[in-house]
């Protein structure tokens, strides 16, 4: 079994958070390297690309989350062998690659302009994205995204719902998703419940 070690930001979210839950559901051991931002600032210009998450296997270090995520959800059984099925999963990863895009641009702003920028994102494009993987879940069934169970698209869309609803963003409401996407939000609780993602938070108490 290769090495891995992932370093990314110490929260419970972002990027980086499904690849460790996809980790523990494979049942591989992986040094889970947790940086604060301060620590990131110093280490960047020695990370490919200046960003994390950075996944190193057996001292190669490789980038590109999605990536990270489809590789690990392979090893767990949480990425599907169909060739449709598997390009639906890709793309609600993809689709919230460019969302968080979008999201970041308002990163580092405040007071007015913090406020503007967020309610035009929320006027934007998080209703275009929340209401896109509302139909993107539809198109699915209506419970997991792709090939009828659990794969790494559910992790990933979870835990950018789980974000919006807890209110970290500020200036944006918490009920957005239960106003604009009740299925995106009852998917949360579905994967929050899952077995799976059960057994990777009580790992961490
Ligand atoms: N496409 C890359 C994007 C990585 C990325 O932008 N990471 C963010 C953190 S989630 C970052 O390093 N941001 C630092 C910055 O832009 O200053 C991936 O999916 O891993």
């Amino acid at each position: 079994m290769p090495n891995y070690k992932l370093t990314y930001f110490d929260f419970d979210g972002g990027r980086g958070e499904p690849v460790r839950i996809a980790f523990h559901a494979a049942g591989i051991e992986f040094e889970d390297h947790r940086i604060s931002f301060e620590e990131f600032v110093a280490q960047r210009d020695a990370m490919p690309f200046r960003c994390a998450p950075v996944l190193e296997i057996d001292g190669t270090a490789i980038t590109q989350s999605n990536g990270m995520l489809r590789y690990v959800g392979n090893l767990a059984g949480l990425y599907p062998e169909d060739p449709i099925q598997a390009l639906y999963c890709d793309e609600v990863l993809g689709a919230h690659e460019d969302l968080m895009h979008q999201t970041v641009r308002s990163f580092g702003l405040e007071g007015e302009e913090l406020k503007r920028a967020r309610e035009e994102l929320v006027d934007g494009w998080l209703t275009t994205f929340v209401r896109g993987f509302e139909a993107l879940l539809q198109r699915g069934g209506g419970d997991y995204f792709a090939d009828g169970r659990l794969t790494v698209a559910d992790l990933k869309a979870f835990v950018q719902t789980r974000t919006l609803r807890a209110g970290v963003l500020d200036h944006v409401p918490t009920d957005l998703v239960d106003r604009l996407a009740p299925g995106l939000a009852e998917h949360q609780a579905r994967i929050e419940s899952d077995p799976v993602v059960v057994a990777y938070y009580a790992s961490r108490t």
